[in-house]
């Protein structure tokens, strides 16, 4: 359905997002063929073509072409976002790990394919990100592209979505966990890989160290502010469908900012953060304006 978002300025983000998701889908599909042998790239093309909002790479193209880069040089960086993301959506989804039969209202990859199909679905999408980006980027100099290869391989690791993924894990069913370890997770799981789509956007189009700062906290705002808002969406359709799935009740009891802080103080923090990201803009001018109203998306979205 079409994204309401109240807007002051002229920009027309839903439309926006609407072409970019239809641009990057192409290049995804375009990028990924069936070859042999079909089973893997089945299991990968399932899942990286099941949908989603593709702010990952929205993100990353929209960054690029702020500092006077083209779609085109950051297509296969921006590419390797969602590849990196829907892989880390199908280990995360594993028996082992979260145990989720559905995702973006399909049939989990291990439900369709087998759980060994699944994580080598994701083992092959993982080292296919870097391949993407390294053989596949045209007309950006060589040690931009080496430069966004370590900032994305970092972010994904255990100094990233690993890392963040680990101390979740170990806070499981524990009450007591801090503020600060919830931060932790959050910066890691989810913040690393929105600031490596904007960081590898600015990369690509070769950001000076000012650009980098000022780009730096604004995707560490949106990317807290990202998981705050998914952890009220969490309870909001939890409750709306109260006793669907086992799944849902255990997210319920999991330790979140809104289980911390209440329903009303995480909407006012995460408002809090999405000021603070476009005040990270302030010397941008006009052509700032997607990444101000992707900002103003990540606290109004509804799903
Ligand atoms: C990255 C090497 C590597 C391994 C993965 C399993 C794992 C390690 C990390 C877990 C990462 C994870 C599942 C984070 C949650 C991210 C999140 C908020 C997902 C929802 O993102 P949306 O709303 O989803 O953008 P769509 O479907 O729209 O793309």
């Amino acid at each position: 359905g079409k994204i309401a978002i109240s807007e002051d300025s002229a920009f027309d983000l839903a439309g926006y997002l609407a072409e970019q998701k239809i641009r990057v889908e192409q290049a995804l599909d375009q990028l990924l063929p069936i070859t042999d042998p079909p089973t893997i790239y089945k299991a990968m093309r399932y899942s990286l073509l099941a949908g989603g909002k593709r702010l990952r790479p929205t993100l990353c193209l929209a960054t690029c072409t702020l500092l006077g880069g083209t779609q085109e040089m950051a297509m296969p960086t921006a590419c390797a976002m969602e590849v990196i993301h829907t892989m880390s959506l199908i280990h995360d989804d594993l028996p082992a790990m979260d145990n989720d039969d559905y995702r973006r209202g399909k049939l989990t990859n291990h439900k369709v394919f087998g759980e060994d199909m699944a994580i080598l679905a994701g083992d092959a999408l993982l080292a296919y990100a870097f391949e993407l980006m390294a053989s596949q980027t045209e007309g950006v100099p060589p040690e931009r592209v080496l430069k966004a290869i370590a900032h994305l391989a970092h972010a994904s690791g255990a100094g990233g979505l690993v890392g963040g993924q680990v101390v979740d894990l170990e806070s499981e069913g524990k009450a007591d966990i801090t503020v600060d370890t919830l931060t932790f997770i959050h910066t890691h799981k989810t913040g690393a890989l929105l600031e490596a789509c904007v960081i590898c956007g600015a990369l690509i189009a070769g950001a000076g160290e000012g650009d980098l700062q000022r780009l730096s906290r604004y995707a560490k705002n949106i990317g807290l502010a990202f998981q705050i808002v998914d952890d009220i969406l969490d309870i909001t359709s939890t409750q709306e469908e109260l006793g669907k799935t086992a799944g849902k009740d255990l997210a319920a009891q999991k330790v979140t900012y809104p289980s911390l802080w209440g329903i009303e103080e995480s909407r006012t923090q995460a408002q809090r953060l999405i000021d603070e990201a476009i005040a990270a803009l302030a010397n941008y001018d006009a052509k700032a304006d997607p990444l101000r109203a992707l900002a103003r998306f990540f606290v109004e979205r509804k799903n």
